[in-house]
């Protein structure tokens, strides 16, 4: 399994204003690909019913689901993968559980966090936050752009900018070498979900244009 994502759309039900699903179903219509379920605070069973309608629409749509932190719901639905935080289990633990068959994405926070997933086994992480977000205000100073560079240089997977990402700052964090971007208020809080979907996957279509001819759109 590929990480073949440009954009990575973490969820919030809480900042939508219609069925979370259905906010979901927008995002794909607009071109959305991969989706990470972080309903944190849902029971579990409510969490494995959701995270099973969330399978069968990402399917539809030919798209790759991954679930927030918990590994048993991952593999009970056939989710693509798993993403961890600092309190999930650790990453050498879940490849054990899941071997090959799963993606396993990493959220970091600096470049040691950054390192330690990678030497670990991790697919991906998403780092940040990058700019200033209310929803991650208590996590101190956004770490900037520049930060960006330093983990081109020292990262061998895939890492997606996060925190702040908007339509008018995905060249600036593309052309400091994020691999992708990553974003929950710019897609959940939108008016118009498809539009603001479609919307950030044509920035990210056309700074990759500038930057590499060859990547994928996606
Ligand atoms: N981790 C770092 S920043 C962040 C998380 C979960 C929140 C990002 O939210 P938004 O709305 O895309 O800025």
């Amino acid at each position: 399994m590929t990480v073949d994502f440009k954009l990575y759309l973490i969820t919030d039900r809480k900042q939508v204003k219609m069925p979370l699903v259905a906010a979901v179903r927008l995002a794909l219509e607009g071109g959305v690909r991969a989706v990470q379920l972080r309903e944190k605070d849902l029971p579990v069973r409510e969490l494995l019913a959701l995270s099973q309608e969330m399978r069968a629409l990402t399917k539809e749509f030919g798209a790759r689901l991954f679930i927030n932190d918990r590994v048993d719901v991952a593999i009970a639905v056939n989710a693509d993968g798993v993403h961890l935080g600092h309190q999930s289990m650790p990453v050498e633990a879940v490849r054990r559980v899941v071997g090959n068959t799963m993606l396993i994405g990493v959220s970091t926070h600096d470049l040691a966090e950054a390192k330690a997933a990678e030497s670990e086994g991790a697919d991906f992480i998403t780092f940040g936050p990058i700019y200033d977000t209310p929803s991650k205000a208590k996590l101190g100073v956004p770490v900037g752009v520049k930060a960006l560079i330093s983990l081109k240089n020292e990262l061998n997977i895939p890492f997606y900018a996060l925190g702040g990402i908007k339509s008018g700052n995905v060249s600036q964090v593309l052309g400091a070498g994020a691999s992708g971007v990553a974003m929950i208020s710019a897609i959940m809080a939108a008016e118009d979900i498809k539009k603001a979907s479609s919307k950030l996957i044509e920035a990210i279509t056309f700074i990759d244009k500038i930057i590499c001819d060859t990547c994928s759109p996606r």
